[in-house]
C-alpha cells in the first residue's frame, strides 16, 4: 500500500491521533501535512495518555519515522519543549524530522494574532492564540521564514528585517503596540539552530524515495475539512488545507500516489471557536456529550460545543476528500440516550437541502431536518466485532454509513487503542 491520508471529517477533534496510531504499526513515515502548534491529538497507549500539539501522533509508534511536513508552520520553542517533555516520560524523539521548508512561526505571529482577534471584537474567529494564521499570510505573502533560513544568519537576517517592516507598521500604527526588534527575532532563531541542524530534511524527497521503494506513507492531517480554507465554514477556519488534496501538497507526495483517503468522523459532532454549527445541542445533552466524551480542547483547555451526528456534513467531507473509508470515533460516547437523533437534510428558508448550502449565508440558517434512532444502555466499550454490539447500535452505525457518503471500515468504542471495532 503507498500513501494513506487522514483527514478530520468535521471541525477537528475526531480522533485522528488514535487513527494514526493505529495504523502506526503497518506504516514507515508518518508525515503531517499542515498546521502547527495548533494541533491536539491525543493517543491512549494502555491506559497512558499522551496529548500531542505539535509533533505527529505517529511519534508513538516505534517503528515509524515522523515528519513535520513542508506545509506545517513549526514553533520551535513548542518543538522542543513538547519533544523535551515526552523524552521525560520516556518516549524516544531521536527519529523526528522536519522538512526544511516548513515555515516557522515567530513571536510576533502570536503578538499578530491575539490582537488581530481583539480587534475583531463580536466577529473574532476564536482561535486557538498560536499565531497560525498570521505565520501562514506570510508564507502565502512571501514574507515568511523557513526552517532553512535559520541556517545562514545574514540570509535570515535580510527576511527577518523584511519581514518586520511590514509587521512593524501595522504593530505601531494601528495596533498601538511596540516595535519589535531585528536582532531580538534573530537571535530567538539562532537559539536554536543547533539543536535544529540534524533533524531537518529534504523530505519531500525522502518521502517520495520511500514510496519508490515500497514503504507505506502516513499523511497526519491537523485539523479538519470545515476548517479547511478553502471548503471550511469560512471565515471560520483554520488558515491551512487540512483535506486530503492539502495533504498531497503538505507533504510533497503527488495525488496519484495515495490510495486510501481515510475521513475520521466522531458518532456526533463538536466544534471549538465560532462559526455554524447546525446540530448544536444548548440544553443539558450538549454537556452531558461534552462531559462523557472528555470535549476539552487539548491544547487550550477550551470547552467544546456539542451536537448530534450531521449526514450532510459526512456527504460533504466524502466528497472533497474523495474518501475511501470512514473511522467512526466515540459510539460509545452515546450509550444511555434513550432516543439519537440524526441530521440528514437542512431546511433552509422553508426548503428542504440535502447538501451543504452553496452560500455561507445559507449555511447559518440551516436548521437541521432529524430522523431519530433508539438508543441502547448495554456497555459497548469492549467490543470488539459489529456482532459484539447491541442490535440498536449496530442499526444506528449503519444507518450512519448508508448516509455518509463512503463505506465505514473502523468503530471506536473508547480512547484506548484496543477499543476498536475494525471492520475492513
Ligand atoms: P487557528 O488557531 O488559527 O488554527 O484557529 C482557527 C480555527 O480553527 C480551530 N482549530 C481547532 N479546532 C479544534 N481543535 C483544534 N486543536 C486543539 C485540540 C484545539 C484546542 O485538538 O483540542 O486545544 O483548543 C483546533 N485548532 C484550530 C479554532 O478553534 C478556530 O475556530
Ligand atoms: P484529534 O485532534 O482528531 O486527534 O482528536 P483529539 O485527540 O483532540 O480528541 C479526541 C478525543 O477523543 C481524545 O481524548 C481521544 O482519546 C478520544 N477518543 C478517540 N476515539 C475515541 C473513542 O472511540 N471513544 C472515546 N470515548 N474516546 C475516544
Ligand atoms: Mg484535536
Amino acid at each position: 500500500m503507498p500513501a494513506i491520508v487522514i483527514v478530520g471529517a468535521q471541525w477537528g477533534d475526531e480522533g485522528k491521533g488514535k487513527a494514526t496510531d493505529l495504523l502506526g504499526g503497518r506504516v514507515d513515515y508518518v508525515v503531517k501535512p499542515n498546521g502547527g502548534n495548533n494541533a491536539g491529538h491525543t493517543v491512549v497507549v494502555g491506559g497512558e495518555k499522551y496529548e500531542l500539539k505539535l509533533i505527529p501522533a505517529g511519534i508513538l509508534s516505534p517503528n515509524t519515522i515522523p515528519i513535520l511536513g513542508n506545509g506545517c508552520v513549526v514553533n520551535l520553542e513548542a518543538l522542543f519543549e513538547e519533544m523535551d517533555a515526552l523524552e521525560a516520560r520516556g518516549g524516544d524523539t531521536s527519529r523526528l524530522r522536519v522538512s526544511a521548508n516548513a515555515h516557522l512561526v515567530a513571536p510576533y505571529h502570536q503578538t499578530m494574532d491575539k490582537v488581530t482577534e481583539r480587534f475583531l471584537g463580536k466577529r473574532a474567529i476564536g482561535t486557538t492564540g498560536r499565531g497560525i494564521g498570521p505565520a501562514y499570510m506570510d508564507k502565502v505573502g512571501r514574507l515568511g521564514i523557513r526552517v532553512q533560513d535559520i541556517f545562514d544568519e545574514s540570509i535570515l537576517r535580510q527576511k527577518v528585517e523584511g519581514a518586520l517592516r511590514q509587521k512593524n507598521e501595522l504593530l505601531v500604527k494601528i495596533y498601538n503596540r511596540r516595535a519589535v526588534l531585528t536582532d531580538e527575532i534573530v537571535d530567538y532563531f539562532l537559539a536554536f539552530a543547533e539543536r535544529l541542524r540534524p533533524m531537518v530534511i529534504d523530505s519531500e524527497l525522502v518521502l517520495n524515495r520511500a514510496l519508490d521503494e515500497g514503504k507505506v506513507v502516513l499523511m497526519e492531517g491537523g485539523q479538519a475539512t470545515f476548517l479547511d480554507v478553502d471548503h471550511g465554514t469560512y471565515p471560520f477556519v483554520t488558515s491551512s488545507n487540512p483535506t486530503a488534496g492539502g495533504a498531497s501538497v503538505g507533504a510533497g507526495i503527488g495525488p496519484t500516489r495515495i490510495q486510501r483517503s481515510i475521513g475520521i468522523i466522531k458518532a456526533y459532532t463538536t466544534r471549538v471557536g465560532a462559526g455554524p454549527f447546525p446540530t448544536e445541542l444548548f440544553d443539558s445533552m450538549g454537556e452531558q456529550l461534552r462531559t462523557v466524551g472528555g470535549e476539552f480542547g487539548v491544547n487550550t483547555g477550551r470547552p467544546r460545543r456539542t451536537g448530534w451526528y450531521d449526514a450532510v456534513l459526512a456527504r460533504y467531507a466524502a466528497r472533497v476528500n474523495g474518501f475511501t473509508d470512514y473511522f467512526v470515533t466515540k459510539l460509545d460516547v452515546l450509550t444511555g440516550i434513550d432516543k439519537i437523533p440524526v441530521c440528514v437534510a437542512y431546511e433552509i428558508d422553508g426548503e428542504r437541502q440535502d447538501e451543504v448550502p452553496m452560500t455561507q449565508s445559507e449555511f447559518h440558517h440551516a436548521k437541521p431536518i432529524f430522523e431519530y434512532f433508539d438508543g441502547w444502555t448495554e456497555d459497548i466499550s469492549g467490543a470488539k466485532t459489529l456482532e459484539d454490539l447491541p442490535q440498536n447500535a449496530r442499526d444506528y452505525v449503519l444507518a450512519l454509513e448508508a448516509m455518509s457518503g463512503c463505506r465505514f471500515s473502523a468503530i471506536g468504542v473508547g480512547p484506548d487503542r484496543d477499543q476498536t471495532i475494525v471492520i475492513h
